[in-house]
C-alpha cells in the first residue's frame, strides 16, 4: 500500500480525511455514514495489497475495542512494523513535498510514533471517552438516529485527542495507523446501534426514516468523493448494512440478550414531575432504567409512550439519570473546525459554593472536588470543513443530585491535551466568522444541559 510514495494507495486514502483533501464529515448526521464508506474503500485497497503479496484477499480491517478501556492496541510484531513507517523518511516519502498546512508540516518534519498503552490510558480524556461511549451503548436500542450520532461522535473525538499527535488533528489523523483501528471500531459501535434499533423496531427502516425525514438535505447529499460500483455517488441510504459492503463484525458490544417488549400505554397520567403530569419525553429516560424496573409494567422502547405505575398511583420521579453538558452549542460564535484540538474539563459546582480551580492536569481525578470529566474538541483542519457544522463538545454526566439548575458549570482548558497547566480563560481559540472574526471568549452562556 506504500509503494509509489505520495501516489501510493495509502497516500490517496490517508490524504482524503483532512490533508491535502478535506473530504471528511464531522459535526453532521452523516458522520458515521461517510466514514463507513471511507473505511470500506481503504479495506478494498488493503485486500488488493494482500492479493498481490499472498495471492488472496483474506484480510479485513481490524478494530480497536477501546470501549472496554483497552489501550494495548497492537501485537508487538505488528507494532514494530507500523512504528517503522512513522520514521521521518518514510512519512516524507508518502506525504510528498513539505506541506504548507502547519499540522501536516509538523508530521513531515518529525514523523510519528505510536503512543504506548500507558500514555493513552493516563489521559483523563481517554477515560471520559470510555465512560461516554458506554452511555451511548446503554442506549443503543432507544436512541434516535441524530442522538446516537451525537453521543458517538463526542467520545470518538476524545479517543483521537487522547492518542496525541498526529491523531489529535483532523488534518493528519488519517496518516496514523491508529486512525484505521479507531474508526473501524467507531463503525462497529455504530453497527451496534443499528442492530440495537433493529431489535427494537423489527427492521432498520424506522431508524433510517428518522434521518431521511428529520434531516433530508444531509440524508440526500453525496458521500463524496466515493462512488458505487455503478458510478453513482454514495449517499447515506447505501450504508445501513455492512453486508452491502461485504463485511460483518465478529461481535457487537452492548446488545441486550432479549429484545424489549412493549405495551402501548400512551396517555398514562400516573406520573408527576414537580406536581405536574409528566410528559412522555420526560418519562422516556426511565423506561429502561433498572432502578425503576419494579414500578414499570413493561420495558418501554422509544415508540411506546408512557409507562404506567403498577398500582396506578401518582409518584414523583427523580431527575433523569444521565445529563449531558454541551459546550458551545448555545453560543452565538461556536468554534470552527480549523480550531486546533483542545480538552475542556468540566466542574459542576453547587450554587453558592466556593470553587478553587485546579491549576494543573495532575490534580485531576475522580476525587477532585466537583470534577465531572472532560470533553475533547477535535479539529485543526485548515480551511474549515464545509461538510459539517461548526463544532462543539458534549460530555455526559451521571447521577446529578437535584437539578441542573442547582449548579454552575465551571470549566478549565488544556490546550496541550496531553497534560499541563490549566487555563480558566482559553487563549488559544481562533477568531470565527460567526463571531465577526473575533476570538470567542467562553462565558456561562456557552454551557447548556441536555437530558438523555
Ligand atoms: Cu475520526
Amino acid at each position: 500500500m506504500f509503494q509509489g510514495g505520495s501516489n501510493s494507495p495509502f497516500s490517496r486514502m490517508a490524504g482524503m480525511h483532512g490533508y491535502p483533501i478535506n473530504a471528511c464529515v464531522h459535526g453532521a448526521e452523516d458522520f458515521p455514514h461517510w466514514h463507513r464508506v471511507y473505511l470500506r474503500e481503504f479495506e478494498v485497497l488493503l485486500q488488493d495489497a494482500h492479493n498481490e503479496l499472498f495471492g488472496d484477499r483474506n484480510i479485513g480491517l481490524p478494530y480497536w475495542a477501546w470501549e472496554t478501556g483497552e489501550t494495548n492496541v497492537l501485537p508487538s510484531g505488528v507494532r514494530t512494523a507500523l512504528q517503522n513507517i512513522g520514521s521521518t523518511q518514510s512519512v516524507q516519502s508518502v506525504l510528498g513535498n513539505r506541506p504548507s498546512s502547519s499540522a501536516a508540516a509538523g508530521l513531515w518534519d518529525r514523523g510519528f510514533s505510536l503512543p504506548t498503552s500507558d500514555a493513552i490510558s493516563r489521559q483523563t480524556i481517554f477515560q471520559s471517552g470510555v465512560f461516554n461511549v458506554n452511555t451511548y451503548l446503554n442506549r443503543i436500542s432507544t436512541s434516535s438516529h441524530s442522538q446516537a450520532v451525537r453521543l458517538l461522535e463526542s467520545p470518538h473525538g476524545a479517543i483521537h485527542v487522547a492518542c496525541g499527535t498526529p491523531m489529535n488533528s483532523v488534518a493528519t489523523a488519517g496518516w496514523h495507523p491508529y486512525f484505521w483501528l479507531h474508526h473501524s471500531n467507531v463503525d462497529r459501535l455504530w453497527e451496534a446501534f443499528l442492530a440495537g434499533r433493529e431489535t427494537t423496531d423489527g427492521s432498520r427502516g424506522p431508524v433510517e426514516a428518522e434521518f431521511r425525514t428529520g434531516n433530508p438535505s444531509v440524508y440526500n447529499r453525496g458521500l463524496a468523493p466515493f462512488t458505487t460500483p455503478g458510478g453513482a455517488t454514495y449517499t447515506s441510504t447505501d450504508t445501513y448494512t455492512t453486508t452491502a459492503f461485504n463485511y460483518v463484525y465478529d461481535n457487537l458490544p452492548g446488545q441486550s440478550s432479549a429484545p424489549p417488549t412493549c405495551s402501548d400505554t400512551t396517555g398514562s397520567t400516573g406520573f408527576n414531575i414537580g406536581g405536574q403530569p409528566a410528559t412522555c419525553t420526560q418519562l422516556q429516560p426511565f423506561c429502561t432504567h433498572p432502578q425503576h424496573g419494579p414500578n414499570i409494567r413493561q420495558v418501554c422502547p422509544r415508540t411506546c409512550g408512557c409507562p404506567t405505575n403498577r398500582v396506578g398511583r401518582p409518584i414523583v420521579l427523580p431527575p433523569p439519570p444521565s445529563t449531558v453538558i454541551v459546550f458551545g452549542a448555545s453560543s452565538g460564535c461556536i468554534l470552527e473546525q480549523s480550531q486546533p484540538s483542545f480538552v475542556v474539563h468540566f466542574f459542576l459546582v453547587p450554587r453558592g459554593t466556593t470553587f478553587v480551580p485546579p491549576a494543573h492536569t495532575d490534580e485531576l481525578g475522580p476525587a477532585t472536588a466537583f470534577y465531572v470529566g472532560d470533553g475533547a474538541f477535535f479539529g485543526d483542519v485548515e480551511g474549515g470543513n464545509n461538510h459539517g457544522t461548526p463544532m462543539f463538545v458534549r460530555n455526559i454526566v451521571h447521577n446529578i443530585v437535584g437539578h441542573t439548575a442547582d449548579y454552575d458549570v465551571r470549566a478549565m482548558y488544556d490546550e496541550g491535551a496531553w497534560g499541563g497547566d490549566l487555563l480558566t480563560v482559553p487563549t488559544f481559540l481562533h477568531g470565527t466568522a460567526a463571531c465577526g472574526g473575533a476570538r470567542p471568549v467562553p462565558d456561562v452562556s456557552w454551557f447548556s444541559f441536555e437530558n438523555l
